[in-house]
């Protein structure tokens, strides 16, 4: 049976891949940071498939600790400080998580053992000023956030342990990726959630920021299947992963309202574009995800309107069930 440890197994994505993971027949370790309230509920019901250990990524012995104790046959490295916004209250940290973080866990997997394979979880947000488009594994890097830059120190530190210890390291670069299990602050949790309260009396605005930023957005359920695949080619490599697609934020609260039957949507969103100000933005982001479909084979399975109403579904039963 493989063996396969996550970090970030709580979060968005590391669900996704451990039901995957399972799918496939592997043991699923999982790294999971002490906090004063445990933070399982992305997980609860797999949680007594997968194993869990304590850890962090500031901390070099735990991670060094779990490896050894697990003996994975990969690591993906899922951890991270991921929301943008907050990378500019707080870049030191984010530089920890995010940057140091990544060659910590791959400093584990030399000294441990380096024929472990490794999964970094790299971000379209390293093209930030985007310098063509669609953006490519080729494309220029112009990031414009501390995350932004973490996430390239974390990428060009996957390419350099491979190129210095042929460790089988991969970078995916994943464009954005959304589910119902997205954190509430980013802006299509906050849309679909926002939408369903609203719907049911519960929410009377939705306070946005700018609704002209364009994203390429998938399903976050698609996309750790490409994860999985980058570590079972002959070769490891860095892939783009993405739609293809891009759509505004306007568009997405446009089709969340429609998912509900509410026509006059502009009565509801209130856009403050001085009080969700970035000091740099991102404005267009789209994948050209051609390499990943040659070589791996992999394509998006979900469409952005498929999306939208997974979301504002999945919210509106939330909403229901939760009172208060
Ligand atoms: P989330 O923010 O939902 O999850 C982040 C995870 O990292 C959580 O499990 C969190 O644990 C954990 N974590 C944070 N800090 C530490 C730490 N110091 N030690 C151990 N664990 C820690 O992110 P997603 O699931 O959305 O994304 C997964 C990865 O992919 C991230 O690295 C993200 O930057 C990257 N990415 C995401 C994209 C997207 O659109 N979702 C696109 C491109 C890249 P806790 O529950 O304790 O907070
Ligand atoms: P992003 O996601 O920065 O792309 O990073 P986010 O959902 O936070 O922002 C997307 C765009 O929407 C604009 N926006 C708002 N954003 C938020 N959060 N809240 C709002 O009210 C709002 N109004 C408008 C933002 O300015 C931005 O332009 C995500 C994260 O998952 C990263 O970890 C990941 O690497 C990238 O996607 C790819």
């Amino acid at each position: 049976m493989p063996k396969a440890l996550i970090t970030g197994i709580t979060g968005q994505d590391g669900p996704y891949l451990a039901e995957f993971l399972l799918s496939k027949g592997y043991h699923v370790y999982g790294l999971v940071r002490r906090l004063s309230t445990p933070n399982l509920e992305n997980i609860h019901h797999i949680r007594d498939q997968v194993e869990l250990l304590s850890g962090d990524l500031l901390d070099q012995g735990s991670i060094t600790d779990a490896i050894s104790e697990t003996e994975p046959d990969e690591v993906y490295n899922l951890a991270a400080q991921s929301f943008v916004k907050a990378s500019w209250e707080q870049p030191v940290l984010t530089g920890e998580f995010t940057a140091l973080g990544v060659t910590r866990v791959l400093e584990a997997i030399r000294t441990v053992n380096p024929k472990i394979k490794f999964y970094q979880a790299s971000s379209s947000e390293m093209f930030g000023k985007v310098t063509e488009s669609p953006q490519k594994e080729t494309t220029r890097f112009h990031p414009r956030s501390p995350y932004g830059v973490a996430k390239v120190y974390g990428h060009y530190t996957t390419v350099n342990y491979r190129e210095s210890y042929g460790i089988f390291a991969c970078s995916g670069i994943l464009f954005n990726h959304e589910s119902p299990r997205r954190g509430i602050e980013f802006v299509t949790r906050k849309i679909s959630n926002g939408v369903a309260r609203i719907k049911l009396g519960k929410q009377k605005k939705l306070e946005l920021g700018s609704l002209e930023p364009k994203r390429d957005w998938g399903f976050s359920g698609d996309y750790v299947e490409a994860m999985w695949l980058m570590l079972a080619q002959d070769k490891p490599d860095d892939y783009v992963v993405a739609t293809g697609e891009n759509h505004s934020v306007r568009e997405f609260v446009e089709l969340a309202f429609e998912a509900v039957e509410i026509k006059n949507w502009e009565d509801f969103v209130i856009s403050n574009v001085s009080h969700h100000l970035r000091p740099a933005e991102v404005d267009y982001l789209v994948g050209d995800a051609s390499k990943a479909r040659k070589v791996l084979g992999w394509k998006p399975k979900t469409t952005f309107r498929q999306l939208v109403e997974m979301m504002v579904k999945a919210d509106l039963e939330l909403e229901k069930r939760n009172k208060t």
